[in-house]
């Protein structure tokens, strides 16, 4: 691993150095996930509500072929504006630094970064996983080779119902990636509190999942930790409705022949015009409710380091 390559800015730099928490934020959510100008001051609420839970905010992209770690509101506006964006996979990262291009990271390519500056935390809204039909497609996220691989603790509100819900979670076994629910026995499905799928484990303090992160790395594992913070009650959606919204939308990506990398954007755009902005609505809360949590665990990751 070369930390040459990336561009950490001044506040994370210090912060990292003196051991002070720090939280890696993606950024395909702001260039793929929501649409313009709802993903920019998501991006900058996110960044505030980190700060307000005791760490520094670390949100990474590709900027004109140039891997940044922290940025400021003039790179967010840019990259929330511009259109001609790459979604960047871990694996594409190489090939658009060549040609100077700019990527939105996703939560693969964001975890090898912040890896490589050294956070051990990270939150997003929804991870990818393994798609409805992936035994006749193979469409199975890289997030979850990446978890299985990057010793990140990912902070999620687990993974939406465009995706099959308990095939994700045995790829995450397969890959040996705990899967933890905060302050709940049921894995969580984004926009509403259950999937119906039991959790491996439950946790109900920032502390307690610090100090696992601890031992799973003194242990060697190698992989990193999925925490699903399931959405707050009163922002989660009814999960009829939803669940129509969904397969409707997986309903027109079938017929128009969407795959691969264009299939999540294209869901996620298509569940937020047929829910009329509720959905929107959910996810920006929910992408909150984990910048806190992750927060919250990357200062006690911070002290319990320390002691
Ligand atoms: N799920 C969401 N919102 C998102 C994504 C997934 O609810 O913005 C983004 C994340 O950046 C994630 C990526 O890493 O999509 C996964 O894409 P794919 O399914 O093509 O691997
Ligand atoms: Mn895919």
């Amino acid at each position: 691993m070369d930390k040459t390559l990336l561009q950490v800015n001044g506040e994370v730099a210090a912060a990292l150095a003196e051991g002070r928490p720090v939280v890696a934020l993606e950024s395909t959510i702001i260039t793929h996930g929501m649409p313009y100008p709802a993903n920019l001051e998501t991006a900058l609420g996110v960044e505030a509500v980190v700060r307000e839970s005791g760490a520094v905010p670390a949100t990474t992209a590709l900027v004109s072929g140039t891997l940044r770690v922290g940025l400021d509101t003039a790179d967010l506006e840019g990259l929330a504006a511009a259109k001609d964006v790459v979604k960047a996979s871990g694996r594409d990262l190489a090939a658009v630094m060549v040609r100077k291009g700019s990527a939105g990271t996703t939560v693969s390519a964001t975890m090898r970064l912040a890896a490589l500056a050294g956070i051990p935390v990270f939150a997003t809204g929804g991870v990818g996983g393994v798609h409805r039909g992936a035994e006749q497609t193979f469409d199975i996220s890289a997030d979850l080779t990446e978890l299985g691989h990057t010793g990140t603790t990912v902070v999620c509100a687990g993974v939406k119902s465009i995706l099959d819900i308990p095939k994700t979670l045995e790829f995450l076994e397969t890959q040996r990636v705990p899967v933890i629910a905060y302050r709940s026995d049921d894995f969580p499905a984004f926009f509403t509190r259950s999937s119906g799928e039991k959790a491996d484990h439950r946790l109900d303090t920032p502390e307690e999942i610090a100090s696992a992160m601890l031992l799973h790395e003194r242990m060697g594992s190698g992989t990193g930790i999925l925490v699903a913070n399931p959405i707050p009650e009163a922002e989660s959606l009814d999960p009829a409705f939803i669940d129509g919204t969904i397969a409707a939308a997986v309903k027109e990506a079938d017929a128009q022949g969407i795959s691969r990398k264009e299939l999540t954007p294209f869901l996620l755009a298509r569940i937020n015009e047929l829910s009329d902005g509720r959905s929107l609505k959910a996810n920006i809360a929910l992408v909150r409710n984990n910048a806190a949590l992750a927060a919250r665990i990357a200062a006690a990751h911070a002290r319990l380091r320390r002691s």
